[in-house]
Formats: structure tokens, C-alpha cells, sequence
């Protein structure tokens, strides 16, 4: 036989906010398992930009979905370089959130993020790397307009990007 007893959570230092673990005791009181909603840290899916891709050098969006097993909001940190570089303190629960960060230095980076829910369990996400570079999609809303075509070309022009990258952009471009 099997009871469950909920214990204050005086009894354990882990715990705050008097909530209580969940402790399955048999008849011979050995304990079973336990049961601490409240000690489960947020996960985090990073969905883009994806690892090893590149981004532009005028805006980069950091986008990721942070789920917790009880909390409607998390705290969630993007880290650049592993630096703290901002914080949402109010992230919904399984949302899509987005981190728009601006002029970022050209070269290769590393991004990922910390969510921390109201119990204070965090979690880090896995680490990406990116490489910030000259991008027709400047303002990274997946297509290519005319003024982004003509400053690509200008880009181009001066040398910066390669035949390659310009007929690519004009391909992103006629695709609307
Ligand atoms: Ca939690
Ligand atoms: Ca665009």
C-alpha cells in the first residue's frame, strides 16, 4: 500500500514559498519516490538563427521557446559571447520569443539562454554559434525588398560580398 503525505516545505530548504513535495511512504515507510513540481527547472528550444548559420550585421532576431511545468512566466537572459546582453522577465510559458539585438560585430558569436522560473530553478539552453557578416535580409523577416536588394548591391559594389552572395540575394529577391 501506498500513501501520499505532504510534507511543509519547512522540511526542506530547497523549497519556498510554503510548497510541498509530494512523498510516497510504504507500510514499512521506505520511501518510494518523490514528487517536486516545484523544483523543475524551464526548457528551452532555440529556434533560430540556427547553428553555424549567418546573420545580418544590422539587426539579428534570437529566437526561442521556453516551457515550464507549472509557471505562466519565466525569466529568460540572452547571453552573447557568454555575456549577459538582456532580460525578459515576463516570458509566457511555451511562447515564441523573440530578442531583436542591433550592430552586432562582424565575425563569429555565441548565443544562448537562461530561463529561470518563479521557484528559481534555471536552466541554460544549448549554445549556438553565428557568424554576423553582410546579409541582403537586413531586417531578417525572410525576404529580400528592393531597398534591401539595391543597398546589397551597393554592398557588392564596394567590394564587401562576393558574385555568389549578390546572385543569391537577387534569387531571395524575385521570389518575393
Ligand atoms: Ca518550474
Ligand atoms: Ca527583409
Amino acid at each position: 500500500m501506498i500513501y501520499d503525505i505532504y510534507l511543509p516545505s519547512s522540511t526542506y530548504n530547497h523549497i519556498t514559498n510554503n510548497k510541498v513535495c509530494k512523498i510516497y511512504y510504504t507500510e514499512t515507510n521506505i520511501i518510494q519516490g518523490n514528487d517536486c513540481p516545484y523544483q523543475t527547472p524551464p526548457t528551452m528550444t532555440l529556434n533560430s538563427p540556427e547553428n553555424n548559420s549567418q546573420v545580418s550585421n544590422i539587426n539579428a532576431t534570437f529566437n526561442f521557446t521556453a516551457i515550464d511545468n507549472i509557471d505562466p512566466s519565466i525569466s529568460c537572459s540572452l547571453y552573447l559571447d557568454s555575456a549577459l546582453n538582456r532580460t525578459n522577465s515576463s516570458v509566457y510559458n511555451g511562447s515564441t520569443t523573440f530578442f531583436v539585438v542591433s550592430k552586432l560585430g562582424f565575425g563569429n558569436h555565441s548565443w544562448n539562454v537562461n530561463c529561470t522560473d518563479t521557484d528559481g530553478n534555471s536552466n541554460m539552453s544549448e549554445r549556438r554559434t553565428i557568424t554576423v557578416g553582410y546579409v541582403a535580409d537586413a531586417d531578417n523577416n525572410g525576404k529580400v525588398d528592393d531597398f534591401e536588394l539595391l543597398a546589397y548591391i551597393s554592398t557588392w559594389a564596394s567590394g564587401k560580398v562576393s558574385d555568389f552572395d549578390l546572385l543569391s540575394a537577387i534569387d531571395q529577391w524575385a521570389k518575393g
